[in-house]
C-alpha cells in the first residue's frame, strides 16, 4: 500500500495583540531570521492593524484579532483543501481562531487537542485580562462575543471533539466551562499520576476522531526548559515529553494541522526555547504521513 506523506506547510504569523505583552510578534524572525533558507520554506501571514476602542478592556485589539485571524482562516482552508499540513507557528494563542475556523471550513469533524498550562476558555463576561488568547477556545465552540465567535460562520467545534491536555492554571469561569459543556479534561497533576503512556491512552478513549489538529503552547512546558513565553506557570511538561506526545498523536489519529504559539523572545533565556521549538519542527518534519 502507498501512502503518500502528507506535505507540511509553514505559515508564520507574528501577531502579539491577543496577548498582554509585547515579544511574540518577534517569534518569526527569531526562528527563522538567522536561517535564510528556512525563510523561504515558510509563508508569513501579515498582521492586519485595525483602530481599536482602546477603553475596551473586555475584549483588547478585538479587530485586529479578527482581521488577522480572516486571513489565517482563508489561507489554512486552501493548504488544507490542496492536501497540505498547515504548520501555523505564531504569535500569540489567538491565531488559533483563524487557524482552526479554516480547518473546520474544510473538515467539520476534526477534533482538537489544545496542549497548554492554561484552557483559554474564557469569555469576555469571566476573563481575568481581557486578552482574547485566553477567549479563542470557548469562541470556536460558540460562546462568547459575537464579534469573536462569528469568525468560523456556525462551525463550531463539538465540546466532545476538544482535549485540554496538561493544562495547570485553570480560571473560575474556565473551570464551569468545562463543566457545563463536557469538555474533555486531562490535566498535568494527572499525567504525572497516570504516566504519559497511559494519559495519552485515556486521550484516545476520549477524543473519538479520526483527524486531529494540535494546538501547542509552548506554556504547556516546564519554564525551566522554555522561559521564552508570554505567560509562564511552574511545572509542565519535560521537551522530551513533547516529543513523545506528538509521536503518539500521530499514531493515533490523522494530524490535519498544527499550532505552535506562545514563543516569546524577549523572555527567553540561552536560545532554550527557540531551540525546542526547532526540534519540534524538525520533528514535524520527518513524521512518516
Ligand atoms: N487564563 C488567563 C487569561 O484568560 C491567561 C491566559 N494566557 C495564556 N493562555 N497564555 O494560554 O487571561
Ligand atoms: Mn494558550
Ligand atoms: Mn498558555
Ligand atoms: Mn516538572
Amino acid at each position: 500500500l502507498f501512502v503518500e506523506k502528507v506535505q507540511n506547510f509553514i505559515l508564520g504569523v507574528p501577531f502579539n495583540l491577543g496577548a498582554a505583552v509585547t515579544g511574540t510578534e518577534f517569534a518569526i524572525d527569531y526562528l527563522f531570521g538567522e536561517y535564510p533558507e528556512l525563510k523561504n520554506v515558510i509563508e508569513l501571514i501579515e498582521p492586519v492593524r485595525e483602530d481599536e476602542n482602546l477603553f475596551d478592556k473586555r475584549l483588547k485589539f478585538v479587530n485586529s484579532v479578527i482581521s488577522t485571524s480572516k486571513v489565517l482562516a482563508e489561507r489554512t482552508r486552501e493548504l488544507v483543501t490542496s492536501g497540505y499540513r498547515p504548520i501555523v507557528v505564531g504569535g500569540d494563542h489567538s491565531i488559533s481562531l483563524g487557524s482552526i475556523s479554516g480547518l473546520l471550513a474544510e473538515k467539520r469533524d476534526a477534533g482538537v487537542i489544545w496542549i497548554d498550562a492554561h484552557a483559554d476558555m474564557n469569555t469576555a463576561d469571566t476573563s481575568p485580562s481581557g486578552n482574547i488568547h485566553g477567549m479563542v477556545l470557548a469562541a470556536l465552540m460558540g460562546h462568547g462575543d459575537a464579534k469573536l465567535t462569528r469568525l468560523n460562520k456556525g462551525n463550531f467545534l463539538d465540546p466532545k471533539k476538544v482535549l485540554l491536555f496538561g493544562a495547570r492554571d485553570l480560571d473560575p469561569g474556565e473551570l464551569n466551562f468545562i463543566e457545563k459543556y463536557g469538555v474533555n479534561l486531562i490535566t498535568h497533576d494527572e499525567v504525572l499520576e497516570m504516566g504519559l503512556v497511559a494519559a495519552l491512552e485515556k486521550a484516545k478513549e476520549m477524543l473519538q476522531v479520526e483527524e486531529l489538529h494540535i494546538s501547542f503552547d509552548l506554556d504547556s512546558v516546564d519554564p525551566n526548559f522554555a522561559p521564552g513565553v508570554s505567560v509562564p506557570v511552574n511545572d509542565g511538561f519535560e521537551k522530551e515529553e513533547i516529543l513523545e506526545i506528538f509521536s503518539i498523536l500521530f499514531e493515533n489519529y490523522k494530524i490535519t494541522s498544527v499550532d505552535i504559539v506562545e514563543l516569546n523572545p524577549l523572555t527567553d533565556k540561552d536560545g532554550k526555547s527557540v531551540d525546542f521549538v526547532k526540534e519540534l519542527i524538525d520533528f514535524l518534519d520527518g513524521v512518516g504521513r
